[in-house]
């Protein structure tokens, strides 16, 4: 009985695994001819030769790397639940204990490039978690599968080459050169061409190795936010308070005012303090709408940005950044009660919104800037705090029913 209850699977199995062969034979000559053009591009670019017949030629295919590159979200994360994950009070300790660990190195690091020791352990942590994953994935078989692939082939051969001449210069052994899925290298996830231009050799040993040594990553990652503009001498940005009455029209990116100006708004410090008398140019985020915190964010958050392009991964920075430098949790933390939004109920989210005479843009689940727009516009319409965050309110307003945390939660 049991093998007949088998049967059907190991049919399946059959079928799969005939399937699957197929279109790898398929992929293969595909990829090989690829190759073969990226080691005349190889050439052409300076690779030596041994390099593009030893190394390049020998690169595989990795169905897993456009797997994870096709892969859409499925839920809007709230910033309680990313913040959660990422600045841990473990991860809190650690980063202090690494920061005096390494205090000769990184006050050495801050007088060669002005980014204080705080932000490279906060970029360490988050990046890697102090060194303790730096991706399996060989870098060169992912980025060779990435160029052959169509859909951003032109920046990943970019990324292809970079990486082969750091193999060139002799910084690290093809084989020990592993990542990400997308290629980014090491303590702190340098992309190759990154690597290229910003990495140090901090120990004098010859190599810039971002995977064995920790000088070489601190100063390297000092580098790089030096020449992509970090300002010295001047913090990410800060938790503050608002007013009980403020028109939230105000926040986001896009818009600054002077640390004066918003005094003037009645915005204080985290501690009802008056904001410090500095001609800076702040914009106000709040990433989980008027029950979360409210930050000033000032120039060098940007920087943090051009690192990575998301505003909860610079908060997590600017914020961890502090904890490693003694300061306590937010005065005021997000609230722990945000759902996860599939993608399901924002779309419901957007039809209702067109259904009000609002516009929330593409009809795509995605809670982006335009959606984000067409809630602050409807909030503005129906006397609800107009902070474009869907919170239970707004969610009955517009008759959705809200998503239960519960449900949420593997
Ligand atoms: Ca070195």
């Amino acid at each position: 009985m049991r093998i007949d209850l088998l049967r059907p699977v190991v049919k399946a199995v059959l079928v799969l695994s005939t399937f699957s062969v197929a279109s790898l034979t398929w992929a293969n000559d595909n990829f090989q001819q690829c190759v073969e053009d990226l080691q005349d591009k190889a050439r052409a670019h300076g690779i030596s030769n041994t390099t593009v017949d030893q190394v390049l030629a020998g690169v595989n295919y990795l169905d897993r790397v456009i797997e994870l590159d096709r892969r859409q979200p499925e839920f809007t994360t709230p910033f309680s639940e990313y913040l959660g994950l990422r600045v841990t009070e473990q991860r809190v300790q650690k980063g202090r204990e690494l920061y005096r660990q390494h205090q000769d190195l990184l006050q050495r690091v801050t007088r060669e490039t002005g980014v204080p020791g705080h932000y490279l352990v906060a970029f360490w942590g988050l990046e890697t978690n102090y060194g303790s994953y730096f991706g399996k994935m060989s870098t060169l078989d992912s980025l060779a599968t990435l160029a052959c692939d169509p859909r951003r082939s032109e920046y990943f051969t970019g990324e292809l080459m970079a990486a082969l001449q750091i193999i060139d210069s002799g910084d690290i052994e093809a084989e020990r050169m592993q990542g990400s899925w997308a290629g980014a290298l090491g303590h702190v996830q340098f992309m190759p061409s990154v690597f290229l231009r910003y990495a140090r050799d901090a120990d004098q040993d010859g190599a810039r190795d971002l995977w064995g040594s920790i000088p070489d990553a601190m100063l390297s990652a000092g580098t790089f936010l030096k020449g992509i503009g970090w300002e010295s001498g001047l913090r990410w940005g800060r938790e503050v308070l608002l007013p009980k009455t403020f028109s939230y029209q105000m926040a986001g990116l896009g818009q600054t005012k002077s640390l004066a100006e918003w005094r003037e708004f009645g915005l204080t410090d985290a501690f009802g303090r008056a904001l410090p008398d500095v001609d800076v140019k702040a914009s106000l985020l709040v990433p989980a709408g008027h029950e979360g915190p409210a930050f000033l964010v000032y120039d060098n958050f940007d920087v943090i940005m051009r690192w990575n392009r998301s505003e909860f991964y610079a908060l997590a920075v600017g914020h961890l950044a502090d904890r490693i430098a003694g300061a306590g949790a937010l005065q005021n933390p997000p609230p722990s009660d945000s759902p996860r939004l599939s993608r399901q109920i924002v779309l419901e989210l957007q039809e209702k919104l067109i259904a009000n005479g609002v516009d929330p843009g593409a009809l795509d689940g995605i809670l982006g800037p335009a959606t984000r727009k067409a809630l602050r516009e409807y909030q503005h319409q129906k006397g609800l705090v107009a902070d474009g965050f869907p919170d239970s309110t707004t969610f009955a307003k517009l008759g959705v029913a809200f998503p239960q945390q519960e449900q949420q939660k593997q």
